[in-house]
């Protein structure tokens, strides 16, 4: 049972590198230019031809998060402020949203005193609404898995609120690390309930800190959404998944797309991680971090053993991310001997 939570663990952290290297090669292509037939030539020969796939910003900070998280022995916020902040200076090329920066600056300028200071200030005090905080969230999953689901519910909140602060952006963090959370609780072999899965969602998520707010509503009508088109109809094209739920850059769009490229998949009777990966390119848009949401909930549930070895070959960050995998497993199981 342990090898294979571990496995689990891996699956999820090398699952969310590959869908950013891969998807990466496709952002911003419309959904309209890249037909699934497209992406699978890409992914499954094409791709053999490159040197290197090569990971970006989403990538780039969740590395950030599980080294604060592990080096810390839990959520620091200026430790991981100031993580993300050096990171970005030190590579400014991995493709970061377009104004994130400025809070890098201003994190830097102010020696990392108000964690959340800066991320408060973006766009006139509304803070972003991009989808940046939930694309890099799945370690948090993975560190709390031990613990009670409200407390990795304020991990998150809290890792988003260092460069996303408004409500959409917090709770699709807390979306998305719900969704890998459950991704690595289910058994694969008991076939996935795509109604259970849903509502579970929903209970937590109503629950959450945020929801005091009232502002997990917009997340809340995205899941109900799902419930209604899986009731129409079990198999859901891609095409219905765009036009419903957007491919775009606020996480109000990217973080439901990549929750159903998962579910869509998943809930087929013979369906693989390599499935969802496509399904969730071929949705277009933000295709790097769409795929890198579907792609940890997808390797959290199917487990680092099903994922080809060729492409886990061809992806900067692999090795690391199996590193990591390994010291979170470490930490999580370490946590629940002692409680
Ligand atoms: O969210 P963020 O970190 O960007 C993440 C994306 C991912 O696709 C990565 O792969 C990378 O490519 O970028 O960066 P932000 O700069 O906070 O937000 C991204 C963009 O969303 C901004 O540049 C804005 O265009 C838009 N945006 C907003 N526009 C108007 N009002 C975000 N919040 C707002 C807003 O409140
Ligand atoms: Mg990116
Ligand atoms: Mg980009
Ligand atoms: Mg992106």
């Amino acid at each position: 049972a342990s090898n294979r939570l571990r496995n689990k663990f891996h699956g999820c952290l090398v699952g969310a590198v590959l869908g950013d290297c891969l998807g990466a090669i496709f952002e911003n292509d419309t959904f309209q230019s890249i037909p699934i037939e497209k992406v699978q030539k890409f992914t499954r020969e094409g791709y053999k031809k490159q040197q290197e796939l090569f990971y970006t910003d989403d990538t780039a900070m969740a590395r950030s998060i599980a080294d604060s998280l592990l080096s810390k022995n839990g959520f620091h916020g200026s430790d991981m402020a100031k993580r993300f902040t050096e990171e970005y200076f030190h590579n400014p090329y991995r493709g970061y949203g377009g104004n994130v920066p400025t809070v890098f600056s201003k994190l830097r300028d102010s020696n990392y005193a108000d964690p959340e200071g800066p991320a408060s200030q973006q766009f006139d005090g509304s803070g972003s609404y991009g989808n940046g905080s939930a694309m890099r969230v799945a370690p948090v999953a993975l560190f709390a898995y031990h613990d009670p689901v409200e407390e990795a519910q304020t991990i998150a909140a809290k890792t988003s609120r260092i460069t996303h602060t408004h409500p959409d952006g917090v709770n699709g963090a807390i979306m998305q690390m719900l969704a890998v959370r459950e991704s690595v609780i289910l058994n694969v072999s008991q076939g996935l309930d795509v109604f259970a899965f849903l509502d579970k969602m929903l209970s937590q998520l109503k629950n959450s800190d945020t929801s005091m707010e009232n502002r997990c509503s917009s997340y809340v009508e995205s899941l109900v959404r799902m419930c209604r088109l899986f009731q129409e109809s079990k198999s859901i094209n891609s095409e219905v998944v765009y036009r419903t739920f957007g491919n775009g850059i606020a996480a109000i769009e990217a973080v439901p797309a990549a929750l159903m490229a998962f579910l869509c998949i998943a809930c087929e009777p013979k369906s693989s991680f390599m499935d969802v990966i496509e399904y969730a390119i071929s949705l277009g848009g933000d295709t790097d971090t769409i795929a890198t949401m579907a792609g940890a909930i997808a390797g959290g549930y199917y487990g680092c053993d099903s994922i080809p070895n060729g492409w886990i070959e061809k992806c900067e960050g692999t090795a690391y991310a199996l590193q990591r995998a390994d010291n979170l497993f470490g930490y999580a199981v370490q946590r629940y001997t002692f409680i």
